[in-house]
């Protein structure tokens, strides 16, 4: 009987930690380390295996039987450890269970339901970038990143306005929470319980305005679908997921368009391509860097024998840049065929806000290339560390109007 991940099995041990302050301030050298030193690779510090080529990490995405969600998609595994908060019923669940509560937020995300938002969008989009030229210096994340969303987001949600200012807090948490127990992980948790307090209250079917989508989540166990205890929780999902990840999507996508100004032209010559502009933003800085899966069997994998109840991080950014499936991989490039590219995952829980997402990238990126010339960047960008978020702190600019 070899270890798991022993030479035997003839996977490479590697010490990179992919959660220290040094791997998350530039992740690149050691993503590329992690494709070359084989298929699947086993972490000796947090005694993980890991997959950063895109073959593995697609085809994990893909086996959600052999790969599973329900004992956590962060590095604690549900099945020996109490989770942080109550799992997320989406998330954190295998089939069967997951294919009716997935089938819920579809449905309130769908594109049905883009249509009846996607003017409201694109006017405070048009609203927020009128208040940036009249700046003209500003701080893209504060100011536009974190500013849109907040504007938008929670009213679509239909959120009362008080205590707004808990929803990053509490994502910076849930994301955080997906890392091994290192000092953003625990702090993050340790100063948790007032952003979990308003969260929980206000996933309650009274505290949710009509026609939002946490009201049409409660709608839907008027409908049968789903029961009045699951409402909450999956109205949980949308407080979780649906802000910090868009914050960190539109900023990527400024970074990107300000630091790569052949790109920003193009962009403007033709504004069609925005959709596509904030699509390879996603793939080029993969926002959600990692998720991991766990074994339900022993499995091979690429020539890997992986044993039962094994921990497997996924690799999504290092599989969005990885040679073998990309040409010019390093490259940002808006009219870029970027399908299949694994930034809002792929297979069963693939982003299931993906739709909400990308309108508000689209309508974003379109506004700004519509009234703007050029964005510099006139000061040092600062990083905001995540176990599993990447994304700036600050990135400060001057814009030129058109
Ligand atoms: C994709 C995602 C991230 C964080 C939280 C959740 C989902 C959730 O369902 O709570």
């Amino acid at each position: 009987m070899s270890a798991p991940g022993s030479a035997a099995s003839g996977v490479p041990h590697l010490d990179i930690d992919p959660f220290d302050m040094k791997f998350l301030a530039d992740p690149y050298p050691a993503h590329q380390q992690l494709r070359e030193a084989g298929p699947v690779v086993y972490l000796d510090k947090w005694k993980v295996y890991g997959v950063a080529r895109y073959a593995e990490v697609h085809a994990v995405l893909n086996d959600p039987v052999t790969f599973c969600s329900s004992r956590g998609v962060g590095l604690s595994d549900f099945k020996k450890e109490t989770p942080w908060r109550p799992p997320s019923l989406i998330l954190e669940a295998d089939p069967p269970a997951h294919t009716r509560t997935r089938a819920v937020l579809s449905k309130v995300l769908s594109p049905t339901a883009m249509k009846q938002v996607r003017d409201r969008f694109a006017a405070a989009a048009e609203e927020r970038v009128d208040a940036l030229i009249e700046k003209r210096s500003f701080d893209a994340i504060a100011d536009l990143a974190e500013a849109y969303p907040l504007s938008i987001f929670p009213d679509a949600l239909g959120l009362k306005p008080e205590g707004r200012e808990h929803l990053i807090p509490y994502a910076s948490v849930v994301f955080n929470a997906f890392g091994p127990p290192n000092q953003l992980r625990q702090e993050a948790i340790e100063r948790s319980a007032p952003h979990q307090a308003y969260v929980a209250e206000q996933c309650q079917r009274e505290n949710l305005a009509p026609g939002g989508f946490g009201a049409c989540i409660h709608a839907q166990v008027d409908e049968g679908a789903i029961t009045p205890t699951e409402a909450p929780l999956l109205v949980r999902s949308l407080l979780s997921a649906g802000l910090d990840t868009t914050v960190n999507g539109i900023g990527a996508a400024v970074y990107c368009l300000a630091r790569f100004p052949d790109q920003w032209q193009r962009l403007r010559d033709d504004l069609t391509l925005a959709r596509g502009a904030f699509e390879e933003a996603v793939r080029f800085e993969s926002p959600v860097q990692t998720f991991f899966r766990t074994t339900t069997r022993e499995v091979e994998l690429s020539g890997a024998r992986i044993g039962e109840g094994e921990k497997v991080l996924m690799f999504l950014a290092a599989a969005n840049r990885d040679p073998r499936r990309w040409d010019s991989p390093d490259s940002y490039d808006i009219t870029r065929r970027t399908s299949g590219h694994v930034g809002f995952g792929s297979g069963i829980h693939m982003c299931v806000g993906q739709l909400v997402a990308r309108l508000e990238g689209e309508v974003m990126l379109t506004a700004l290339a519509r009234r703007i010339a050029k964005i510099e960047i006139t000061g040092e960008p600062k990083r905001r560390f995540n176990n599993t978020l990447r994304g700036l702190d600050s990135l400060p600019v001057t814009i030129t109007a058109a």
